[in-house]
């Protein structure tokens, strides 16, 4: 059987679960678009994992709200919250629970239920998940999952974070978080204590920790917006609206997801993405976003 698996943490911790239940050959990284456009050949000798559905597969595991259908599938769907403890869920195999601690990781990594501490001073799995963002060449990224698959399914955290090129790109990161906790400062807004605006155009292209960071600097701030420049598309402007990570105390009826699918962007109640072309449309709908977000009533 192949995998075709998600080009991220838990896409990869689903990746070495799967390996030790059944019979994979060949593992393959991908985006959810891809499966979306059909832009890959699926047959019923793939399985799929931590990405949407596709009806020729053999079998799909999955914990995405908006991939979930009612189809009588081979394998699992429900809403964990990592795909790989969907899987640890189905097979029920105790040689599966050596995993647990690097399942509970991924739990708190793919639901980004960070503590301020995980984004400030990142260590152990949580340290191992951001070394993999710092790839920005998704072939190089992939040649690195497919060593980090093997690797923690033999090691532990600390052997893994001494592997001279995971120890690399852990520096890397550790090294930006450094940069960017004083940068954003100077780049950031605060308004009525309400939200922060994040501006990182003209900036040096901004590393992904940034826009975890503008977070845990911010904790207590409700709502938070961050621009942008799209790195493969320069003439786009990328506009994320959120809650902030740190306030999961706050729940209104504000939908982040569905506001920037106004836009054509997506994404969840608690964030939404979208793109714009042009200064000065960009420049309309962040004033737009702010009025949003200011005419929230919080309790
Ligand atoms: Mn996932």
């Amino acid at each position: 059987m192949r995998l075709i698996t998600h080009r991220d943490f838990d896409g990869m911790v689903s990746a070495i679960l799967l390996k030790q239940m059944e019979q994979i050959d060949k593992i393959i990284f991908t985006t959810p678009n891809v499966i979306y456009r059909n832009k890959i050949y699926i047959s019923k000798h793939d399985i799929i994992s931590d990405l949407p559905y596709n009806k020729k597969c053999g079998m799909w595991f999955d914990h995405h709200i908006t991939n979930k259908n009612n189809l009588n599938i081979k394998g699992s769907f429900s809403l964990e919250k990592s795909c790989a403890q969907v899987i640890y869920n189905y097979y029920e195999n105790p040689y599966l629970d050596k995993y647990k601690e690097l399942i509970e990781a991924t739990n708190t990594i793919d639901s980004a239920e960070y503590e301020i501490q995980d984004i400030l001073d990142p260590k152990s799995y949580i340290l191992i998940a951001f070394s993999c963002i710092v790839i920005e060449n998704p072939w190089e990224t992939d040649k690195y999952l497919l060593k980090m698959i093997d690797w923690l399914s033999t090691k532990t955290p600390e052997e893994i974070l001494e592997i001279p090129e995971v120890k690399e790109n852990a520096e890397k990161i550790l090294q930006d978080i450094e940069f960017y906790k004083d940068i954003i400062k100077t780049w950031t807004t605060i308004e009525d204590n309400k939200f922060f605006v994040l501006d990182m155009r003209n900036g040096k292209q901004a590393s992904k920790i940034a826009k975890f960071l503008v977070h845990a600097l911010y904790s207590t701030v409700p709502f938070g917006i961050i621009i942008y420049e799209s790195k493969k598309r320069p003439d786009l402007i990328k506009i994320n609206v959120s809650y902030n990570m740190f306030r999961k105390d706050i729940n209104t009826d504000f939908n982040a997801g569905e506001y920037a699918s106004q836009y054509g962007g997506g994404g969840h109640k608690r964030v939404g993405v979208f793109a714009i072309k042009g200064k000065e449309r960009a420049e309309t709908l962040i004033e737009k976003t702010k009025d949003i977000l200011r005419k929230i009533k919080l309790e």
